[in-house]
């Protein structure tokens, strides 16, 4: 099923806190820096409570907002739904969302479970069938260096890849006194560091060396185990926790470090950890292969660390690229001259210029809610070994 040029194409999304900002800056300004196949109509934002909804639409340019995501989903003007909530309900409402005909694209981790992640991952296979399009949201991907990070690697310039190291460094929840909120109940966020920064990291490494990980060895930490509890109502109480008064357990883990072996003989190495003080969002990796080697840091993520091995010894080294030049890297030819960088919320931009790209041309969008579901047995391999005194774990397949 394609769709015209600059058909209007309506869209609804699920949640408007960190990511619902991101994601609306996104669909404010796609339409105004690319020449998109479809013009993004933002209708309706729907919250939990009905005024910090309101305020969320006049803010950020919805046109009406809602605390009903069930009416929203079955909306004749909606054709795309933006789930931006928190992963425990990724599930129920992609799933309606697809059998009500609309495309999805879901924000990272796309569950907190497996069982969840195989349904969502059928029922988008069940909705493609019918031209529905799907998408998890690991926006990272479409930093311009980390895509010409992976055509480097497709156009076979690392040569065989050996080494992978990754990293997820935050830390927003050092001290003892940061209230459980939600993405510390494992209810809600399905699992701490691992779920929420981890699986970016095992996203971009898949991603950029197009190789899949297939066993990994790790250890899961909870530094602080109790929290106090946070001021709003979150259901928690002191006796529900059977903790001191005022306090509630962290169900979660504060950092996941873990060895990986991958389909192409390569080693990695990942850390994801929010107790990384100083470190506020430090996402970075390092390849390295027989005939270069790459390195990236999103703290200064306009550039790409390129070593070309082939290069006689008097000129080895890793040489910094700065990846504006609007002819020759991926995005930035809609933006600003060489050298006049960009930023993080431009890769939710980039993210969904290609979901409408892939709509209006009836191709399937990338990374896939399979895809989303193999991230998942990842994250659920390291879980497995860590209970398992950090054993070498298979990662499960169920695709
Ligand atoms: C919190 O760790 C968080 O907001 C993640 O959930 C996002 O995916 C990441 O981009 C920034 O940090």
């Amino acid at each position: 099923m394609t769709q015209q040029k600059s058909e209007k194409i309506g869209i609804a999304m699920i949640g408007h806190a960190f990511m619902g900002r991101a994601h609306s800056q996104a669909w404010r300004t796609v339409g105004r820096v690319f020449d998109t196949p479809l013009e993004p109509v933002m209708q309706v934002v729907v919250g939990r409570d009905e005024q910090t909804t309101a305020d969320s639409a006049k803010k950020h340019g919805w046109a009406e907002s809602g605390t009903d995501w069930r009416e929203a989903v079955t909306r004749d003007d909606i054709s795309i739904v933006d789930i931006c909530t928190p992963g425990s309900s990724h599930s129920e409402i992609a799933v309606a969302a697809l059998a009500a005909g609309k495309h999805v694209l879901c924000e990272k981790p796309l569950s907190n479970t497996i069982e969840e992640a195989l349904g969502m991952a059928q029922a988008a296979k069940k909705a493609a069938a019918q031209g529905i399009k799907s998408m998890v949201g690991f926006n990272y991907r479409r930093v311009p260096a980390i895509t010409f990070a992976r055509t480097l690697v497709e156009n076979g310039r690392l040569g065989e890849i050996y080494h992978i190291r990754a990293r997820y460094l935050q830390d927003w929840i050092v001290d003892p006194e940061f209230p459980l909120v939600w993405r510390l109940q494992k209810e809600i966020a399905g699992s701490g560091a691992l779920g929420d920064i981890g699986s970016h990291i095992v996203d971009l490494t898949q991603y950029v060396t197009g190789a899949r990980i297939e066993a990994v060895s790790g250890i899961l930490k909870t530094f602080i185990t109790e929290r106090p509890l946070p001021s709003h109502s979150s259901g928690l109480t002191a006796e529900s926790e059977g903790t001191s008064s005022g306090r509630g357990l962290v169900t979660v883990d504060d950092a996941a470090v873990f060895n990986a072996t991958f389909e192409n003989g390569a080693l990695g190495t990942f850390e994801a950890t929010r107790f990384a003080s100083g470190s506020k969002n430090d996402l970075g990796f390092e390849i390295f292969g027989s005939k270069g080697s790459i390195k990236f840091n999103f703290e200064d993520m306009n550039v790409l660390y390129f070593h070309d091995h082939q290069l006689p010894p008097s000129e080895a080294g890793f040489r910094r690229i700065m990846v504006t030049e609007g002819d020759s890297h991926p995005y930035m030819s809609a933006w600003w001259p060489p050298g006049h960088i960009i930023g993080y919320e431009h890769t939710f931009t980039h993210e969904i210029l290609d979901f409408l790209t892939d709509i209006a041309n009836d191709h399937s969008p990338t990374p896939s809610f399979e895809d989303g579901l193999q991230i998942q047995l990842v994250l659920d391999a390291v879980i497995r070994s860590s209970a398992n005194n950090s054993q070498l774990t298979q990662v499960e397949r169920k695709i």
